[in-house]
């Protein structure tokens, strides 16, 4: 029986570097979205018109739509990324991410339990529920040290509590009703594709309008980079190689204070796209009040995942896979204008400047 991947939150930024990645590998793939500020169909262009892609716009709290969409393409795998995913965003409006991370998620476990009561006896135990979480579901660390699958939870923000949460349903619909259900912890995830609320693209595009570079507090923050393809890989070998009721932890083995990826993202900009005003973009460089409750430090040690999945990083080197991803944004500024120029959108670039 083929394996027949419904991919939630598909037309994201992880999502849709997911599902090129899957069908790329030979599977039929269901996208389903509700297409929110974040989500795009041009992210889905590419393979739009793929024989084994079909997309479906549907909210994850529309449970009935969900069910059906599940029986009617005879899903055998979710990949669960839908979410709300800003962590500004979550400071300043929480219920979005309650409403969408923790009910959407319920919403999802309700549905995906029902669909697998229904399947074979030969289908149940091949059918995989996984969950995408962050490594922000962990806390923050000080300098030493690295969260692994065995880290206690210590949430701070309203962002990573409605992660944490939906997290502990997943879990529980594993061990109280048997559903097998996976769940993969990631770091920093930058590459084509992101919403520029992020702070990779967002510093791109004020550079770019020789605006100033926002960096919160003195930029001392660290943060771990894993490339999007890398986590994609992760999350699919998690699917055909995983073990229902665990879970995986994927990083970058890169960590940088934010100031050091800003003065790479600037030194890489000089170089691509020289400022025509003159001077380096890093002279835009401006440090803003902080993050409230801004975690420190957040480091993954994905050895579980390496020994067990074989996994491996293929983007070792952060500072190029940052180039090659600058690169990238810098030949789609028609993707970038038609993403951040729709309703709900908060980030706004005068694109006369760019
Ligand atoms: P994103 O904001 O780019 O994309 C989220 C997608 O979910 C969008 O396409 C949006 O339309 C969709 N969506 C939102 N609410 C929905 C709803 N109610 N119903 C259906 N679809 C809905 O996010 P991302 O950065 O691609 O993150 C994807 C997942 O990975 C999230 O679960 C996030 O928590 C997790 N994650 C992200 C990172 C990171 O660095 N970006 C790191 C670790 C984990
Ligand atoms: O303008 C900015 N200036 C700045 O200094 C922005 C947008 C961010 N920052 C800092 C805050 C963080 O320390 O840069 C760091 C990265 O910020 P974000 O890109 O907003 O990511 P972060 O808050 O670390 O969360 C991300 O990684 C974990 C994703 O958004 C989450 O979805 C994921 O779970």
């Amino acid at each position: 029986m083929p394996r027949i991947l419904l991919v939630t939150g598909a037309a994201g930024f992880i999502g849709s570097n997911f599902v090129e990645l899957a069908l790329e590998a030979g599977y039929a793939v269901v996208g389903y979205d509700a297409l929110t500020y974040a989500g795009h169909r041009e992210n889905l262009a590419a393979f739009e018109k793929h024989p084994k892609f079909t997309f479906v716009q549907g909210n994850i709290l529309d449970q009935e739509l969900f069910y059906s969409t599940l029986q009617k393409h005879q899903v055998t795998w979710v990949a669960h990324f839908a979410a709300e995913s800003h962590v500004d965003k979550s400071i300043s409006g929480p219920g979005a991410f309650i409403e969408t991370n923790v009910n959407g998620t319920y919403s999802l476990l309700m549905a995906a339990r029902k669909h697998y009561e229904g399947l074979s006896s030969t289908e149940k135990p091949r059918f995989r529920f996984l969950h995408v979480s962050t490594d922000e579901v962990f806390g923050e660390l000080g300098p030493t040290g690295k969260f692994s699958e065995t880290t206690p939870y210590a949430p701070n923000s309203p962002y990573s509590a409605s992660k944490a949460a939906s997290d502990l349903l997943v879990r529980a619909w594993f061990h109280t009703y048997g559903l097998p259900t996976i769940i993969t912890n990631c770091s920093n995830n930058y590459g084509p594709r992101q919403f520029p609320e992020k702070l990779i693209p967002h510093m791109i595009f004020c550079a770019l309008q020789g605006k100033a570079l926002p960096v919160y507090g003195k930029g001392e923050n660290i943060r771990d980079w894993i490339h999007v393809k890398d986590h994609a890989r992760g999350v699919l070998l998690a699917l055909e190689k995983g073990i229902p009721g665990e879970t995986y932890c994927f990083g970058g083995n890169s960590e940088r204070k934010n100031l050091d990826v800003v003065h790479a993202l600037c030194s890489t900009l000089d170089e691509l796209r020289p400022r025509s005003a003159g001077g380096s973009y890093r002279d835009l460089i401006s440090f803003v009040t902080d993050r409230p409750g801004h975690d420190f430090r957040y480091a993954i040690d994905d050895s579980k995942a390496q020994r067990e999945l074989g996994y491996v990083h293929h983007f070792k080197n952060f500072e190029s896979g940052l180039k090659e991803t600058i690169a990238w944004y810098l030949s789609n500024l028609e993707w970038s204008k038609q993403v951040t120029s729709k309703p709900g959108v908060k980030v706004s670039y005068d694109w006369s400047k760019i």
